[in-house]
């Protein structure tokens, strides 16, 4: 097991660094400090050979301009708040409309959008990066100084697992994801159409017209949103159902019905490589790269819809709007704490 580390480039004052984890087994992920953001993993396929399964730049300057969240952590809060405000005791707080008129993952200069500290360490049996930063008081609007930390670690089973951990010195909403694109074609030969995505979840969260849950939770029962018993995803993508109208695909939170329990597993039969994702997080947001355009190079590859999946666990969005939903806000003194777990293995 190790872990190298490389200058990836200069932020005026500030050297991003890039750092790759390696464990025994070959499988190699590299992430660097600009908003935690994960560039590459590469796991083999049923072959045993190894290719990149996420989207991802070689260069900081197209992340800089040219990336939706492309493997970072989003926060303080992923997902949309409407109308860029809410209320905590007597006090509105106004955010930045970054999508106007709502609040969209964190702002204009969110967790993704800023240089973290970041500390390597190599152990027996796993390699890992802690990063931390300090959120100030004010921050993009949200109020309270923050303290987080977030751990990348690798093991030698194939696995990689993010913690998350946050304090706050006053009342704040805190609700944090990483936003990787995953397909597991290797080095984006395919889009994910063809992969299919099994997902213990009953029900979704219905959105509206700006993407914003409306409250209301839907059954999957009977929908293109039932993927429990496993589906390719292109399968009722094309669907004629308002929520897929809205979504563009799917863009929808999903509510977890199990957790540390294989919640949502992804298969590319072709090259024979899966990943299961695993969480303590109550929800995910899926996101099927449904409104990515043709504008982007990544990698050498024209972008296009449908070419990356995002699985956002993390409490439902817009929490602070709906009562109903699992609250979002941390206290002082309280410790925000969550994690989810990304294996990789083969099929035959
Ligand atoms: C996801 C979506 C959004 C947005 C963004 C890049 O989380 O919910 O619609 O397009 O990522």
């Amino acid at each position: 097991m190790k872990v190298l580390s490389e200058v990836f480039g200069q932020l005026g004052q500030e050297t991003v660094m890039s750092y790759t984890l390696e464990n025994n087994n070959g499988m190699a992920m590299t992430c660097i400090n600009y908003g935690c953001i994960i560039t590459k993993i590469l796991v083999p396929d049923r072959e045993g050979e190894f290719e990149n399964i996420v989207l991802g730049y070689d260069h900081l300057e197209e992340y800089l301009h040219d990336s939706p969240y492309f493997g970072a952590v989003v926060g303080r809060v992923a997902g949309r708040i409407k109308g860029a405000s809410f209320k905590l005791g007597d006090q509105v707080y106004q955010l930045a409309k970054n999508e106007s008129p709502n609040h969209l993952h964190g702002g204009i200069k969110g967790f993704s959008d800023v240089v973290w500290q970041a500390s390597p360490f190599e152990k027996e049996e796993s390699v890992g990066l802690v990063f931390t930063y300090t959120s100030p008081d004010g921050e993009e609007g949200y109020p309270g100084t923050v303290k987080m930390t977030v751990t990348y670690t690798l093991t030698n089973d194939n696995c990689f697992r993010i913690d998350y951990e946050g304090e706050t010195d006053q009342t704040t909403l805190l609700n944090v994801t990483n936003h990787s694109y995953f397909n597991l074609s290797g080095d984006l030969k395919r889009d994910i159409l063809d992969q299919e995505l099994t997902l213990k979840s009953h029900a979704f969260y219905e959105l509206d017209e700006e993407l914003l849950p409306t409250g209301k939770l839907l059954s999957v029962e009977g929908t293109p949103f039932d993927f429990q018993n496993g589906k390719q995803i292109g399968a009722d993508i094309k669907e004629d159902h308002p929520q897929l109208k809205v979504g563009n695909g799917y863009d929808h939170p999903f509510q977890l019905s199990e957790n540390h329990n294989e919640e949502i597993v992804l298969v590319d039969e072709a090259s024979g490589r899966k990943l299961t994702v695993e969480t303590d997080q109550p929800c995910v947001v899926v996101y099927s790269s449904s409104t990515m355009g043709d504008d982007l190079t990544i990698r050498g590859v024209q972008s296009k819809q449908y070419l990356g999946i995002c699985f956002e666990t993390q409490g439902p969005p817009d929490a602070i709007h709906h009562p109903n939903f699992e609250s979002c806000v941390l206290e002082k003194g309280d410790v925000y704490r969550t994690s989810t777990t990304f294996s990789f293995s083969t099929i035959k």
